[in-house]
């Protein structure tokens, strides 16, 4: 009687990491995140933007000279910002790693060197909750096995 109760228990747990396991990636990631940049002469104002995959970035830009472009390598995002105009462009941070944004217009003497940095950082379960998660899994699996061979 008591090995079928364990043997329930064991599995309910096991049950429940899983489902947490399943869940674990999305509480990171799959946020709507608002960036407002500045551009000036010869640079972008953060210059670096720190996001986590999957996340929605809404890059709203602006500049306080002339007009300056908005490139990011490898996310096909190409846009002007114009003197007095608010620009604009939703990128879905899909892809990880470290991206440069460029200016896409030349503006001066130094516009190759105006760049920033994109970086999206990969998401995935948190590996003290995944070190956590088997823990238990392990604590579990133990005790049940503990229990079995002693025959109650
Ligand atoms: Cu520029």
């Amino acid at each position: 009687m008591l090995k079928r109760q364990l043997l329930a228990g064991a599995w309910f747990t096991l049950l429940i990491v899983f489902a947490a396991l399943f869940y674990a990636p999305s509480a990171s990631g799959g946020e709507v995140v608002t960036v407002h940049i500045t551009a000036r002469q010869f640079a972008y104002e953060p210059g670096r933007v720190v996001v986590n995959q999957g996340d929605t970035v809404v890059f709203v830009l602006e500049t306080v000279d002339v007009t300056h472009g908005f490139y990011i390598d490898g996310y096909d995002v190409d846009v002007r910002i114009i003197p007095g105009e608010t620009q604009t462009v939703t990128v879905v941070a899909d892809t990880p790693g470290k991206f440069k944004i460029r200016c896409s217009e030349t503006c001066g003497a130094l516009h190759p060197f105006m760049v920033g940095e994109f970086i999206v950082l990969r998401s995935g379960v948190n590996i003290a909750f995944l070190g956590a998660a088997f823990g238990l899994v392990g604590v579990v699996l133990a005790a049940t096995a503990y229990v079995w061979r002693r025959g109650d």
